[in-house]
Formats: C-alpha cells, structure tokens, sequence
C-alpha cells in the first residue's frame, strides 16, 4: 500500500515546504503566526510568556520533524529495541535543550533579538517538569538524551503525573508542602495521542477455562481503566535522531460500569467514573520507601500493562512469531518499580498469546536487564501478597508458578539449605507475606547491573551474594553518568564556549572523550585567567539569585560551597552544618590577626526532605537557624554565611551548579550507590570535598587523588566502626558543637533534642562523630587550596578535564553494547 501512497506523498510534498526554514525571517514569521493563531493573542500585545509560549511552538514544530523522520526510519529498518522504563523522569526545562540539539539556538536567539526579545528572559519563563524524585528520576533524563544522541533505537515508557514533585516552600525554617499542577499552564512539548490508548485491568477474579481441549487461565476484571499515550520527542545532539518518550495518563474507560448508568444515580456515576485519573495524578515523594500503598502499585501496574501492550502491537505489526521477540525486543527495568512487566509479559504470552510456560519463560530470559540504584537491604521494594493478590490475582499466581519452578531448580543445585531457599526465594514469609520485587527482578533478568563499581562489588557480596553465587555471569555494572548537553553546554555557555574554544573544537559535545586535551592547558596562564572569568560570571549570577531569595548579600570573594541533592541521613548535610557550627565558633574565638587568615566562605545547602521523613524536616530547620544566628552576627560578617536554597529542582541545579568552587559529597562510605550530582559539579569545574563512595572513587581515579579533598572512613571500615559502637572515642569538637545545639545556641532545643540524640553515643549509627576530623581535616585542606589562586585553578581545569568518563553517553553504550545488545539506528539527514 506504500507504491500506492507514493504519489499521492510527492504531491503533499510538493505541497509543502521540504522542511521548516530556519533563517531569521522565518524564524520571526512562525513565532509571529504561533503568537497569533496557536497562543491566540495579538501580534501586536503579548507578554514574556506569550512569547515564550509561540517560541516553544516554533521549536516543537522543527522537533516533531525530525521526531517523524526518525520513527519512520525506525519503523523501516525494524531494529531491535530497547524500552527503557522508569516510573520517574526528572525533565526540568526543555527548550534551551531542545534547540541547542536541534543546532538552531543562535538562529532563534537572533530572530527573537529582532523582535525584541531575549532569548535567556523567555527560556526562564518555562516551568520545570519535576516528575521524579531525584539522582534516579535525572538519571533517567540524562539517559534520554545520550540515547537520543547515539542514535540508539529507543522508547522511553513512564507515567504523566498531573501533579510532578511537590515545590518546597520555607516558612520560619520550616518545609512545607505545596502541590506541583505543573500541566496548569499548558506544556508544548508533549503530543496528545488520543488514539493510541490501551484498557488496563484490575482486580477481580482468575477462573480455570477450556480453549481448544486446553486448560487456560481467564482472568475476569473488576475495574478496567484506559491508558492514553502523551509522546514527548526527545532529540539528541548532532544528529536528526529524535526518540520518543511515551508518558501514560489514566482516563475513565468507555466500558467501564456501563449498568451503572441504567441505575439510577447519573451523576454520581458520571463523577465515580472520574476516579480512574487519580492512577497518574500524583508523584510519590518519598524516594526509597515503600509503604506498600495500593494507589502506588496501581500506578506501577498501569504504565507496565500500558506499555506492554504498545511493545507487542509494535511486535505484532511486523512479526508473527514470539520466538524473534527476543531478537527485537529489550526491557530494562529502572529499579524495582516497573518489575511487574515481568509477570504482565509472561500474562501476555501464556493466557494471550497461549503459548506454552516452556517457551514464555524461555522469552523473559532473554529480554529483561535490571538495574538497582540502592545498597541497603531496607530500600528493597516489597509488595504484600494480600494487596497484590487483591489489584492482580493472575499475576500473583504467576509469580508463585516462577517462584515454585525457581525454587525447585534451586534445590537440585544447592540441596535443602533452608535458610539460603528463604533468603533467595521471591516470597517472603512472615506475619505479612510479600513479594521481594527485587529477587523477582534478578531471577527474571540475564543481566543486573549496578551504577558504580563500589556498588556493584557490595551487590556481589551483599546484597544479592546468594544470586552471585548461583549466577556469577548476570551481575555487571554501568557506572552512571550525566549528559553534558545540558549540564555543560545549557547550563554553563560561558564554560561552553571557553572549553570549545581551548580544544579547538566543538566536537566534545558529542565525544567527551576530547575533554582531556583540557590537561595540555593545565598551567596556562591565558587560560587560567579565562577560566577565573567564567566562574566569576557564574557566581555572580548564583548570588543574585540569593539576594532575590533571602535578601542576603554575598561576597564573591569567598569560596561558594555548596551542598544540594535530597536530605537523607545518609547524605549526612548534618555533617555539613556540624562543621559549619564549628567554623563558627573558631571564629568567634579568634583575636582579629587570626581572622584575617579565615578564608571567607558562603555555604550553601538545598535540597527537598519527603514529606514523612522527620529527621530530614528537622535536618532543614537546623540549617535555617544556624543560618538564622551566623547571618545576623555582625561580628562574622563576610567571614561565613549560610544560605538554605528552597526548591532545589533541575533548573535552581542548573544555576548553582557553575556558581559552585566547591561541593560536598558527604554520604558514609558504602551508602551512595552512585552520586551523580558530583559528576554535574566536576564537569562544571567545581572541586569535591568527599567520601570515599560510590563513583567518586572513580572519580579520584580519573582525576587524581590531588584534586579531591577525600575524608572519612572507607566502605570496608564501616562495619567494624559500627561494631565498636559505645566503646568510640568521638572528638571533643564533635561534641562541643552537639552541645551547642543541645543548649539553644540557636533555639528550638526540644525539636533539635532527638536530631543529637540520632547521633551520639550508640545511636549514631551514619558515624558523623567517627569522621568529623577527618571531615575538619578535609576543610582545612579545602581552605589552605583556595588561598593559593594559581594551584587551586589548576585543580578546578584538571576537574572539568577529567570528567569525560562520568558522561552518561559513556554509560548508555555499556548498556547499549554489553546489556541489552542493540546498535545505532541512525535517521539520514
Ligand atoms: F532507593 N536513588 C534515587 F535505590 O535517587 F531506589 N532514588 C531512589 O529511590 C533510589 C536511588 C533507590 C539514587 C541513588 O541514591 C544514587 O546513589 C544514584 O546515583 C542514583 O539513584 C542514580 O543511580
């Protein structure tokens, strides 16, 4: 039907203009037409983000060329797959993004110059779009787009929360809440594919059932709702590869409780049958527990079922036989939370596709990749058998058969060592029964990886020990890393243009790899002085940004250190404000020769704590009332100052990022599986004051322990500290500054009580007394640096210079080339 349809395609074409032009007069013509006829204001009256919005449409348009042109391409050369799915996205903004991908940033920031605007102004007006939580949820993001880059076959498959990561608002150093409706003012960059929906099931009732003389399973639902596909085209860099992002909203279904109708209340009915969007209308915010929430399950069943069913009708258009579904198709699971897709594509084969356990088991084999982002045996998903049983009876079973043939095959190789059965097996017993999400993955997936080597050696011999016994060849790692389209070249140009201009090229946007011809320029005198300027402009822009914030001056002569990501215990910002209290109080205690010695710091802390965490809520307070005390004391001045940033999300990253000289990475060592923001701050230029965790480890291997200030106790140490518990000889500084918090230097003893209590004597269990020296040390070491301009700039280009290997298209060709096996698929220009 395609011979047919060609002529009939050349006469549209002749139509059409080939494609969008992209010269200024053409540019300015669109903008001007979306103003008038997309946006529907006048030409001649629209404000900031009016333009904003027709801008936006002008660059969707060329997108969603480039966007059809690649999935035709796709589609033609049928390659194989993969379907990358994460119940979490973490976009931030996207049109800066998008055009400087598509190669026509300068050309629009011309023509919006000629018609009055700039450029930078309306690219702040776009709203973030936080539908994640964080490292994992922008992991995720910067996948994307190295995907999209590399010209990598793949779809992205994720929910279309209405309601993305709440917006933390400070009142008297307090968080608190407010809910995130980011769809309120429109979002140019998604597709509304209101033909490409799916019913999703739930509840009810399995029955045994004869088809063709063979016994079957039939699962009758009690609720039924409709998944509609919103695509977000996601385009990669120097190349016209644009993937798809495919986010799943819940609607009423149009056969859901048709007898409803005939009985009597309309309206009710009408307004009961509303309630199937509340499966995509909110974000869980409290990364890393789970508590067993039924919405919670239904929505990671609904964008799995969703999705599923998109993967096989793409297999069915173009095969007939599952036996190739391998050869076309990769699943890989973003952690635990899409790991039902295991049993709904074993559902799929045995009671749709009817064939038999044998050959459906043999297929999930082969196309399922793991990856988990935690180290404690406490972050593991468990799903209770009652609830799942209730939302899921069919795969509940499912579950139970792959368990039972597991645990069988188990025995034959291992003998009756109970205690190791119940370990590995997917079922846990106990007073409430539940399905180790996790055990589920790994038995069901040929590879899991890990997200740094550290993480991947204490997967090996920790947590999943028993199943790298049994299968040593399935565990791998991809250390991550991070997409320097937007964290260079976005969020730093100055930087951008200075390292393209250095190297010679611009050709390390696509290949970082050529980073390192940074290291020739090391001691350059020009360069140095280039180099000084662009963080000069950076901090600049930071502090402006908190004097609109909090109205605090700050100098630029003091070193910015900054600590941001989420507040977790284990992240230790405690730390972090412990030493700053001590900073404070040495201070204080200085004749005024001494002060002029202190090297002047601004201290930077933001980050969001869940909602239900109370440690984290209290960690942020603390820090607003040392802020509260330091900033006040006139007799500190420009020595020390303490800033907390409300609302840390992808763009206030984006702007305190390039300000930073230095950054903290604090976690105890074997806690962070990764850490990925240390690889945004290293790449921007930033040195990191660390532990020896997660990547950073690579990172002092890429850049030399010189140029990190390490601190703390290592990974291998940590248990034995644990273990000398009371017996532990904390410092004197340590305690003198828990003292100080304990007498209300800065108020609210009662609320901090249980904040102190958390960390002293046996209780301290994230060791903050162990490696507070070790920690003053490592400031200390920090300052001595930053004194010296010329050694400390040096350090600052061997950082940038060393960061190629924490990019994440790095990352994605390990996937692409030892997990999942596929091959670029790249679209002719
Ligand atoms: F608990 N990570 C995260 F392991 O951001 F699942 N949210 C999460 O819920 C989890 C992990 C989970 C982070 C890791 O903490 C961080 O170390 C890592 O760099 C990041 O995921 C990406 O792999």
């Amino acid at each position: 039907d395609f011979g047919e349809r060609k002529g009939q395609a050349e006469r549209m074409l002749g139509l059409m203009d080939v494609f969008l032009k992209n010269d200024p007069i053409s540019l300015q013509k669109d903008i001007l037409h979306h103003v008038e006829y997309t946006v529907a204001r006048s030409r001649f009256s629209f404000d900031d983000f009016e333009a904003y919005q027709a801008l936006a449409h002008s660059v969707r348009d060329r997108l969603i060329e480039r966007w059809h042109d690649t999935l035709i391409h796709f589609k033609k050369e049928d390659p194989k797959r993969v379907y990358f799915l994460s119940l979490e996205f973490l976009m931030g903004r996207s049109l800066s993004n998008i055009v400087i991908n598509l190669g026509i940033r300068d050309q629009f920031a011309d023509a919006l110059s000629q018609l009055g605007f700039d450029f930078e102004v309306l690219a702040e007006q776009e709203g973030d779009a936080c539908l994640g939580n964080g490292g994992l949820a922008r992991l995720s993001a910067c996948q994307m787009d190295s995907l999209a880059t590399l010209d990598y076959p793949a779809v992205g498959y994720g929910l279309r929360y209405q309601y993305g990561l709440f917006r933390q608002v400070i009142v008297d150093g307090f968080q608190h809440e407010q809910p995130d409706y980011w769809l309120n003012f429109g979002n140019p960059w998604e597709i509304e594919r209101i033909h490409i929906t799916y019913p999703v099931k739930f509840y009810g009732t399995v029955t045994d059932e004869f088809l063709n003389g063979e016994k079957c399973k039939v699962w009758v639902p009690g609720e039924m709702v409709e998944a509609v596909a919103y695509d977000n085209p996601i385009p990669g860099y120097g190349t016209r590869n644009t993937i798809n992002l495919r986010l799943w909203a819940a609607k009423p279904s149009d056969q859901h409780d048709m007898e409803s109708f005939n009985t009597g209340d309309y309206v009710d009915a009408v307004v009961n049958r509303q309630r199937a969007e509340s499966i995509s209308s909110i974000l869980y915010p409290d990364d890393r527990s789970y508590q067993g929430k039924e919405l919670r399950l239904k929505q990671q069943y609904f964008f799995v079922s969703a999705s599923v069913q998109d993967i096989f009708r793409r297999f069915k258009d173009t095969h007939k036989k599952f036996d190739e579904f391998p050869e076309k198709v990769a699943l890989q699971l973003n952690d635990t939370h899409p790991s039902l897709a295991i049993a709904e594509v074993m559902r799929v084969l045995l009671d749709e596709e009817h064939l038999s356990w044998h050959r459906a088991w043999d297929i999930i084999c082969k196309i399922f990749s793991f990856t988990t982002h935690t180290v404690s045996p406490e972050g593991l998903e468990k799903i209770p058998v009652d609830l799942l049983g209730n939302l899921l009876p069919r795969h509940l079973q499912i579950i139970y058969d792959i368990n039972f043939n597991f645990v069988e095959e188990l025995k034959k190789m291992i003998g009756l060592d109970y205690d190791r059965l119940t370990r590995m097996s997917i079922v846990e017993e106990g007073a409430v029964k539940n399905i180790r999400m996790a055990n589920l993955s790994v038995i069901c997936s040929h590879t899991v990886n890990g997200v740094s080597r550290l993480h991947s050696e204490l997967l090996r011999t920790k947590l999943f020990k028993d199943f790298y016994d049994l299968w040593p060849h399935k565990f791998q790692y991809k250390t991550n890393g991070v997409t320097q389209r937007r964290w260079i070249v976005v969020s730093n140009p100055s930087l951008c243009a200075l390292i393209s201009k250095w190297l010679g090229t611009e050709a390390w946007i696509r290949d970082i790899d050529l980073l390192i011809g940074l290291r020739d320029y090391a001691t350059n005198a020009e360069l140095h002085q280039e180099w000084k300027m662009v963080k000069k402009v950076n901090k600049i822009r930071l502090a402006e940004y908190i004097e609109a914030m909090s109205g605090l001056k700050v100098s630029l002569d003091a070193m910015f250190d900054v600590q941001t990501k989420r507040i977790h215990e284990y992240k230790r910002q405690l730390l972090n404000i412990l030493g700053i209290i001590h900073r404070y109080d040495c201070i204080k205690n200085m004749d005024k020769n001494d002060r002029k010695k202190v090297v002047p710091r601004v201290c930077i802390i933001g980050g969001k704590a869940a909602p239900g965490y109370e440690i984290a809520k209290k960690v942020i307070k603390l820090c607003h009332a040392v802020a509260e005390k330091i900033n006040n004391d006139n007799d500190i001045g420009d020595l020390l100052k303490l800033v907390f940033i409300p609302d840390y999300n992808v763009s206030v990253a984006e702007m305190v990022i390039p300000g930073a000289d230095l950054s903290q990475h604090l976690s105890t060592a074997g806690h962070e599986a990764s850490g990925t923001g240390s690889m945004k701050f290293l790449m921007n230029g930033c040195l990191l004051l660390a532990t020896a965790d997660g990547s950073t480890i690579e990172m002092v291997e890429e850049i030399g322990q010189d140029n990190v200030f390490l601190f703390g106790a290592k990974a291998h140490e940590v248990v034995a500290l644990r273990k000398k518990g009371p017996t532990l000889k904390v410092p004197l500084q340590f305690s003198r500054v828990v003292r100080m918090i304990r007498d209300g230097h800065f108020g609210f003893e009662d609320y901090f009580k249980s904040l102190c209590d958390k960390i002293e004597g046996t209780s301290d269990y994230f060791l903050l007394g162990a490696d507070f020296m070790s920690y003053l040390e490592a400031q200390a070491a920090a300052d001595k640096a930053f004194v010296d301009e010329e050694r400390w700039t040096k350090m600052s280009i061997l950082s940038a210079a060393g960061s190629g290997r924490f990019s994440s298209d790095r990352t994605i060709q390990e996937y692409a080339e030892n997990t999942w096996d596929i091959q670029p698929c790249r679209c002719p220009f």
